[in-house]
Order: structure tokens, then sequence, then C-alpha cells
């Protein structure tokens, strides 16, 4: 029997190495999304053994542009350190990565800490500065193939984030144009309301997730929202923007 702390030195490893592993749900059918968020904890933990330092949290199949693309019906979370922050407008290192993706977010600062059942009004006091930002998604398991317990136990693909800069919360994020482009081609067009109707329920999702976890969303922590789009696969080359109606824009470039 492969225990826990096993299988998370074996996702950790993955992504720290960037070699493909194949899915846990293969050889383990019973493994369930308890195990997966055990696992998820102990390879996180992981890091911050390593000195990465925790801030805070991402949302993850939060659209149903995502759940389609990956076949799964139920909102994940996953959690964030400092090595993921890739710069604004700077480069990406394409062999740092298994097969990595990108998908235009919204990133809420949290102000006040948040935890439990909130209301989406509560949720929003809580918030001290919203930006556009993007994640890089990164499935550790070959072909970007994986049951929902696989993904969870790989820290909901979290691999790297770029965040733009913040305004104040009192811009009304509900229904904001975004466009993805690559090398100044449109690959992805949506709307942030693609989030669950409004990036809000993420944020409340994620308070309520978290919770069950014994953890709370602290001051300066920094919460994705969720991809807004079906994610984009990263190619060496490709100069990748993302703009957000009104709140603004992001990029990366891809070297290899
Ligand atoms: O929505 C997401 O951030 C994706 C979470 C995991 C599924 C995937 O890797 O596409
Ligand atoms: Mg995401």
């Amino acid at each position: 029997m492969t225990s826990l702390t096993e299988l998370a030195t074996l996702v950790d490893d993955a992504a720290r190495y960037a070699k493909a592993i194949p899915q846990i749900t293969n050889d383990l059918p019973d493994f369930g999304i308890d195990d997966a968020y055990a696992v998820q904890a102990l390879s996180v933990r992981r890091r911050l053994e390593r000195g990465e330092k925790r801030i805070g949290v991402k949302m993850g199949l939060t659209s149903r542009a995502k759940m389609i693309q990956v076949g799964v019906d139920e909102v994940i979370w996953g959690r964030l350190t400092d090595a993921m922050i890739l710069e604004e407008g700077g480069e990406l290192s394409r062999n740092r990565y298994v097969h990595p993706r990108v998908e235009p977010e919204v990133a809420f600062l949290i102000g006040k800490p948040l935890a439990g059942t909130v209301t989406a009004l509560e949720a929003m006091a809580a918030v001290a500065g919203v930006a556009p930002a993007m994640e890089i998604i990164d499935s550790r398991y070959e072909a970007f193939r994986f049951a929902l317990p696989d993904v969870i136990a790989d820290n909901s693909s979290s691999s790297g984030l770029v965040i733009g800069g913040f305004v104040s919360p009192s811009v009304d994020i509900g229904n904001l144009g975004t466009v993805l482009s690559a090398n100044g081609a449109v690959r992805q067009i949506g709307s942030t309301a693609a989030l669950l109707g409004h990036p809000v329920r993420s944020l409340v999702a994620a308070a309520r997730m978290v919770a069950q976890w014994g953890e709370t969303l602290r001051p300066g922590d920094i919460v994705m929202a969720g991809g807004i789009t079906a994610a984009h696969p990263l190619t060496v080359g490709e100069h990748i923007r993302t703009e957000i109606e009104g709140l603004g824009r992001v990029a990366i470039t891809v070297k290899d």
C-alpha cells in the first residue's frame, strides 16, 4: 500500500523536476477526494520546508469551459507559494514545466481574515484589491489526463501566476470582457461572469473550502479566482497577453 506521504513525494518531485507521472488513480482506484487534499497539503508542506512561502490559494474549475476541457464537474482549490510568481511582462522558461497552459484570471488581494460560510457581501468586504492575472497550470500527469482526486493531489495543477496592478475592489468585476492573445492573435475570449456567474462566488467557495481544511484566507493573501476561458497550451516564442476590460492587462513571453 502506498502511503499518502509517498504520494506527496511523488507529485512534489514531478513538479520540481518537470517529469510526467502516471495517474495515481490508475493503481489506486479507491484514492478519494479527502486523500487527495491530504496529499496536496503534504506535498506543499515539502515546498515550505524547502523555504518557499505560502502566498494564498487558487481556485480551479470555476467555469464551464474549464470543467468541459478537463472532463470534471466540481470546483477545486490549491495552494500558492512565492516560488510560483512570475514577473508581469517578464519571461517564462518552458523547460521548467511538463506541458504548461495559461488561463486568464482575476486575482483578489485579501485585506481581512476570511474563512467558512460567508455571503458574497462579506467576501467582498474582506477584499483589499482586484487585479487582472494569468495562471500557468501544468498537470504533472502524462498527457494532461487525470481524474478529480489526481488533479487535487497535484495541487490542482498550480505552477505559476502573473499578477497585474491591483485596483480598488469597488470596480464592478461581475461581467468584464476578457481576451487572451498569443503574438497578437486572439486565442480565447470570455467574460468574468464565466466564473460561477461572478468572480466573488469563487472567493466565497475559497473561504468555505479552505476552512474545511482548518485554514483561513489571511490579509496579504492572493486568491486566484479560476480560469475565465479554456486554457491555452504554451509554445516557445509566444508573447501571451490577457486584457480584462476595465481592469487592465498582463503579459508574459515564453522562452526555452
Ligand atoms: O482551473 C484550473 O486552474 C485548473 C485546475 C486543474 C485542471 C487543469 O489542470 O486544467
Ligand atoms: Mg486556474
